[in-house]
């Protein structure tokens, strides 16, 4: 592995906040249904097993790369695989989203979960990684886990949820356990993303899609110590990116737990967030166009792109992505056709740029 041009590469100088001539581009949810390909390849197996399969996972994060052009890639893996490897009795039900047959509901069942080395349980997406990384050298590597506020809401809902009643429930009264178990999550979250770092991806990111739920009082008492320890646990390894949705309100707490990216979603302005948070000062930022706009003409995305690059104005550390996951749907075309205008739209410097000076006159 030529490790000095991985370093060289835009995605990695942007990272350092090196100065660059354009921001470097990839895109949440990159490889996905979207794709013909990938639908090609789900028709012949499911998506545990995709995961699962070494070979095939490797492929679809190269096949996203290659397509699209981006400035990374992202492994072909899911949030919720360390649920499988907990025996929670993961699955995928067609058109339901993620199934946990046997929730954590009690104190009891927090007990109850097994201690296990992630590299020995997940080996296929470490395998994954370093086949990608056999395959493309020079492109640099996004590794992943989610978060344990994230994983904690799947592990208690027992899939998908609206408003997370029943984690929040579990939270305010049975602290203790919910501390517990926030705390196994977060040791077995370093593990693996360590894992991950030691068989070749180039930056870690954390998935906490789902902390923008709560007050801020909740996420510091209750989330911030885990996530704060993950990257405690991870610090010096890789950078790495923090990332969540609807963290408008919480996204000062949220750059103080940690991170050297943070990640947003389209509801907040993102040079202006940036410019007003004092905790994101030292940090890179990414995101943030609404995946649904995909959807829309091409001139529209060029110019919304354009409007978001030139609002950062050339300032360092800026990664340019959606603010969520591309859905499923959204025209190939369009997502090939933003990469393409993102890779060579050169703004004048300052044009635009959102200073904290300007902040409110906009
Ligand atoms: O083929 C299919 O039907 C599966 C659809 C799919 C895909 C393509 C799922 C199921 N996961 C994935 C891949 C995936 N998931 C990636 C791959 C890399 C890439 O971005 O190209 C990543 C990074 C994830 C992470 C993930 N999984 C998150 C965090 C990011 C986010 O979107 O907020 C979450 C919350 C999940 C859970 C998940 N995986 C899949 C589903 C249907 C869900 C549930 C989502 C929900 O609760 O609404």
């Amino acid at each position: 592995m030529d490790q000095t041009a991985i370093k060289n590469t835009i995605f990695m100088r942007t990272l350092r906040r090196e100065s660059c001539e354009r921001p470097p581009i990839w895109l949440l949810r990159q490889a996905g249904r979207y794709m013909p390909e990938y639908r090609a390849i789900r028709q012949k197996v499911s998506f545990l097993e995709l995961c699962r399969n070494s070979q095939l996972s490797a492929e679809v994060t190269v096949m996203a790369v290659d397509q699209l052009g981006v400035d990374a890639g992202i492994i072909f893996a899911d949030i919720l695989l360390p649920l499988d490897a907990m025996g929670v009795g993961l699955r995928f039900a067609a058109g339901d989203g993620p199934v946990i047959d046997r929730p954590v509901r009690a104190s009891a069942d927090v007990d109850g979960l097994p201690t296990f080395e992630p590299a020995e349980k997940i080996d296929y997406v470490l395998e994954a990684i370093r086949q990608f990384k056999k395959s493309r050298p020079e492109c640099p590597l996004i590794g992943f886990a989610g978060a344990p506020f994230t994983l904690a809401s799947y592990l208690i809902e027992g899939g998908s949820s609206r408003n997370f009643d029943k984690t929040k429930l579990f939270m305010h009264k049975e602290s203790a356990a919910f501390h517990k178990l926030m705390a196994y999550l977060a040791r077995l979250t370093v593990a693996y993303l360590s894992a991950q770092k030691s068989v070749g991806a180039d930056c870690l990111m954390l998935f906490d899609s789902w902390v923008g739920s709560l007050s801020r009082e909740d996420y510091e008492e209750y989330v911030l110590p885990h996530s704060q320890a993950i990257f405690e646990g991870i610090k010096g390894l890789a950078p790495a990116i923090h990332f969540g949705t609807n963290t408008g309100g919480i996204i000062d707490l949220m750059a103080s737990a940690g991170g050297d990216v943070i990640g947003l979603d389209w509801r907040v302005g993102l040079a202006d967030t940036w410019a007003r948070t004092p905790s994101l000062q030292n940090k890179c930022v990414q995101g943030n166009l609404d995946p649904c706009l995909l959807f829309a003409e091409p001139e529209l995305i060029a110019k919304r792109a354009k409007l978001l690059i030139d609002s950062v104005g050339g300032k360092p550390g800026y990664i340019f992505n959606l603010g969520h996951g591309i859905l499923p749907g959204t025209p190939v075309e369009h997502v090939k056709g933003l990469v393409q205008f993102v890779k060579s739209y050169r703004p004048a410097k300052g044009a635009g740029a959102v200073t904290p000076e300007s902040v409110g006159k906009i």
